[in-house]
């Protein structure tokens, strides 16, 4: 049997609860910004986050949501522009403090750094936001606490394809069987799953909690920490409060074991 030696970790909604407060917040500065009228409510946004991606979304918006816009000529490069934009403004929050770290995140990453598990990220969002993210809510170093950082448009296919996960994979130079993946919707699921990865921790959120997460090996409200226990909605935990390193190596031999734990 493979040991573990790697976690891969979505960022959006898994290491923080970017989404509401975050990305929405900094695409609706960008189009006031504009001067375009549009604002993204909670529930839109909801719905908006079925496509991946912050300029994929955009142009999933005027196809379903403002068919009356008149486009310009230059469709590309306007939906490029708005998302510098909110980039920047993003960014900017960031660097407030704004988004904190999930509950247990800290503490789960440190513990698997100290036993000797390589980190990596996999992710949808653009690149300078995972940077800026890691420093400002985790450590100013925190980078570097991850071999490899796999991010935004490093793949021309973002989830629910598997690309930025083989992708990740490569650059770490190993197989699915010697990692475990952290994600925390469907989309992120099926990415996981089609990458064959199949030891798998979902951490659900408001916008995710009623998604489909079919193949997850463990679905938790958090990662739990001291004093804020987490709930296990599917799976098992044998009892622990939070998700630590000899869990994730339990749940790893049982899927790669003669146990099977998929739901
Ligand atoms: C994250 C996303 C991203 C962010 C915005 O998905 O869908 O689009 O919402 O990021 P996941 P950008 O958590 O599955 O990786 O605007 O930088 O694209
Ligand atoms: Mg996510």
């Amino acid at each position: 049997m493979v040991g573990l030696k790697a976690l891969l970790f979505d960022v959006d909604g898994t290491l923080a609860d970017t989404e509401k407060d975050g990305h929405r917040v900094a695409f609706n500065r960008a189009f006031r910004e504009a001067g375009l009228d549009w604002e993204w409510s909670v529930s839109l946004y909801g719905r908006l986050l079925e496509v991946t991606g912050g300029k994929e979304r955009i142009r999933y918006y005027l196809d379903e949501f403002a068919q009356s816009f008149t486009r310009p000529q230059d469709l590309d490069g306007f939906i490029a522009e708005l998302h510098r934009n909110k980039t920047h403004y993003y960014i900017e929050l960031l660097k407030t403090g704004a988004i904190p770290l999930r509950p247990g995140v800290r503490r789960l990453l440190t513990q698997a750094r100290e036993s000797g598990l390589r980190l990596a990220i996999a992710t949808t969002t653009t690149a300078s936001n995972v940077s800026a993210l890691l420093r400002h809510s985790l450590a100013e170093d925190a980078e570097n606490w991850f071999d490899v950082i796999a991010a935004g448009d490093v793949v021309p296919a973002k989830k629910p394809a598997p690309d930025i996960y083989l992708w990740a994979m490569k650059e770490l130079g190993l197989m699915p069987e010697s990692c475990v993946a952290f994600e925390d919707s469907e989309q992120g699921v099926r990415a996981v799953l089609a990458s064959g990865l199949k030891a798998l921790v979902v951490t659900v959120n408001d916008y995710t909690q009623d998604h489909n997460l079919a193949g997850s090996t463990l679905v938790l409200d958090h990662f739990g920490e001291i004093g804020n226990p987490c709930r296990v909605l599917r799976g098992d935990l044998q009892g622990a409060p939070m998700l630590g390193v000899p869990e994730l190596r339990r749940l790893h031999s049982r899927v790669y074991g003669t146990e099977n734990s998929t739901l």
